[in-house]
């Protein structure tokens, strides 16, 4: 057993530390600064109880990018010198958002304890490599991500930190092979224990869905399935459910080893960068004989999906909804009914009308997963959503990429149950049925990536000021399309948590039209350079007979208003959107 002594390392602060939407995102060249990470792992423990740190469990793990293994090794000696027992890792430094999660909620030492946090080394659906995106964030002890209250005083602590604390004579662990590696410090033993990355999330997936009426429809010969993990840490995951335990065939997986850098592609699932899961799937330029019944899509640490039918895109903000509207029948966990149901701002109001007749509890929050997290341990909520292509539950408090993979998979295989037919039942049917029962949200995001910050902020305070003269705003929406109706509202999106009673002000800026379409402005809060502007645009359609249009051409009017009213190529010099989602 090696022996390490714990020493103070001097410091400076280091600018830009701020946490964002979810945790701190920088390129791999900044992270690796000297006391670039250690001084933010260390703010971090300095905002957490001592006490609290002090002999605890600590997971460290990530989606496996790029100086992934650099870094787990700074985070485990800092651990120990600040007095944490056991830091547990996931096999080859890999575990999904999701399972960290499950892990911090359920895993269990042998002492019966559990663990009291996690770093989680991702920058999620931004790409990796030597000049990409690395990350970092922290998630507590209900297996949600760090709140604001704890970020802000991370961020303060990097202000201000002087010197770190890391240990000397622990070598760089083994994380490839499973097993414990002890070391005696001055407060006793510090362990790393490495173990299988899927053992805990394979069991609470099993315990959520009936992974036997699955794979009844996995294995039906007429039902074909397509999951791409985008080389992301998803394809480790899927191979065990989708494969040893649903018996998906070999060839239903697409880029499920995981890279460092992500196959230099961007590990994002939306139908621009699942470009090969697209085209599979019959959305592409050429179409295949064969095009599967369904296909799904996870990003880098797989807490995002994208949903496709054969040649059916489910737009995020439609699958939220959908899968509140059948979760119950359809999926054990819920056979006692939802406690509410949950969605951010920007999303489309597609799950208020789900909430509206089912008659549960709806909230509106701000843009990122922290805020169900209160309102679920509150036990108000059991099914949340973005429109950033992030579904989850309250079995975790992450947003969960597989989970909702299996949920779309058990509402087919209840469907197809209840038909009993010779002819499955398809996404499309199952959407469109959908929306014959709740209307349509035509739905569409434009993001502007790598704006000039200045321009951007610029394009912003303009919107803000535009939003205290709605008549002008009204005459002149009516000279860029007299088809559009009137604003009749337009603000900041502010949010007062309803458990704990915290404020959040400028979540996003807010055009509400008279027909319930709405325009949404918001700056990105993970990019890693510049400003990302997102546009969020929404139109509902309640007439069932005018749900079918191709939702570009549905929207279009409301585009237009949208680019002019902000005069976004005025500001930012860009004709076209980056990407369209
Ligand atoms: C984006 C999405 C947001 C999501 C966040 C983290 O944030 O819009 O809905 O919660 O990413 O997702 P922003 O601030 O860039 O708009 V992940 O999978 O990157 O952790
Ligand atoms: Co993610």
């Amino acid at each position: 057993m090696g022996l390490f002594k714990v020493v103070e390392q001097e410091t400076k602060p280091i600018d830009g530390q701020k946490p964002g939407t979810s945790g701190l995102r920088k390129k791999v060249t900044v992270f690796k600064q000297e006391h670039y990470l250690a001084n933010f792992v260390q703010a971090t423990f300095d905002a957490l109880p001592s006490e609290k740190v002090k002999g605890s469990n600590i997971v460290v793990s990530g989606d496996g990018r790029y100086w992934s293994t650099e870094a787990i090794q700074i985070v485990i000696k800092i651990a120990a010198a600040n007095g944490v027992k056991r830091v547990w890792v996931g096999q080859n430094t890999l575990l999904s958002t999701p399972a960290v999660s499950s892990i911090i909620r359920n895993r269990v030492n042998s002492q019966g304890e559990k663990a009291y946090g996690a770093f989680i080394l991702t920058a999620s659906h931004n790409p990796g490599g030597p000049d990409e995106d690395f990350g970092i964030k922290y998630n507590c002890e209900n297996g949600g991500p760090a709140p604001e209250s704890l970020t802000n005083k991370i961020y303060e602590n990097t202000k201000k930190i002087t010197a770190y604390r890391t240990a000397d004579g622990i070598p760089n662990v083994d994380v490839t092979q499973i097993g414990v590696t002890s070391f005696e410090g001055p407060n006793g033993t510090f362990d790393v224990e490495v173990f299988d990355s899927t053992e805990d999330y394979v069991k609470l997936m099993k315990s959520i869905f009936d992974f036997t009426a699955i794979k009844d429809l996995i294995t039906n010969p007429k039902f074909t399935f397509c999951y791409d993990a985008l080389h992301g840490v998803a394809g480790v995951y899927a191979k065990k459910i989708f494969l040893e335990e649903l018996g998906a065939k070999e060839s239903s997986l697409l880029n499920c080893e995981p890279k460092e850098d992500f196959g230099g592609g961007h590990p994002d699932p939306n139908l621009t960068y699942a470009k090969e899961l697209v085209q599979v799937m019959g959305l592409g330029k050429t179409q295949p004989d064969e095009v599967p019944e369904f296909g799904a899509a996870a990003d880098g640490d797989a807490d995002r999906n994208m949903i496709l039918g054969k040649r059916f895109f489910v737009t995020p903000s439609d699958s939220v909804a959908i899968i509140a509207a059948n979760a119950v029948g359809a999926i054990p966990y819920f056979s006692g009914g939802l406690k509410g149901v949950a969605r951010s701002m920007p999303t489309s109001a597609a799950l208020d009308v789900v909430a509206k007749k089912l008659n549960l509890k709806f909230f509106e929050v701000p843009t990122g997963w922290k805020f169900f997290g209160n309102l679920m341990d509150a036990g108000m909520c059991s099914v949340c959503g973005e429109e950033s292509f992030g579904t989850g539950s309250d079995h975790i408090r992450e947003k969960d990429g597989i989970w909702a993979v299996l949920a779309w998979l058990s509402i087919l295989a209840h469907r197809n149950k209840q038909a009993g037919g010779d002819k499955l039942v398809t996404v499309e049917e199952i959407v469109t049925e959908h929306w014959n029962t709740y209307g349509r949200h035509y739905y569409t995001r434009y993001d502007y990536e790598n704006v000039d910050s200045d321009a951007a902020k610029k394009l912003m305070e303009n919107l803000v000021e535009l939003q205290s003269n709605l008549d002008d705003v009204n005459s002149m929406i009516k000279k860029i399309r007299p088809d559009v109706a009137e604003v009749q509202e337009a603000d900041e999106f502010e949010y007062k948590d309803p458990v704990d009673q915290s404020v959040s002000c400028h979540q996003g800026i807010r055009y509400l039209f008279k027909d319930g379409s709405r325009l949404v402005f918001r700056l990105s809060g993970t990019g890693s350079v510049g400003a990302t502007i997102r546009l969020y645009i929404e139109q509902y359609e309640a007439d069932p007979t005018k749900t079918f249009k191709p939702s570009a051409e549905a929207l279009a009017p409301l585009v237009e208003v949208a680019l002019k009213l902000s005069k976004m190529e005025e500001f930012t010099g860009r004709s076209e959107p980056t990407v369209i989602t």
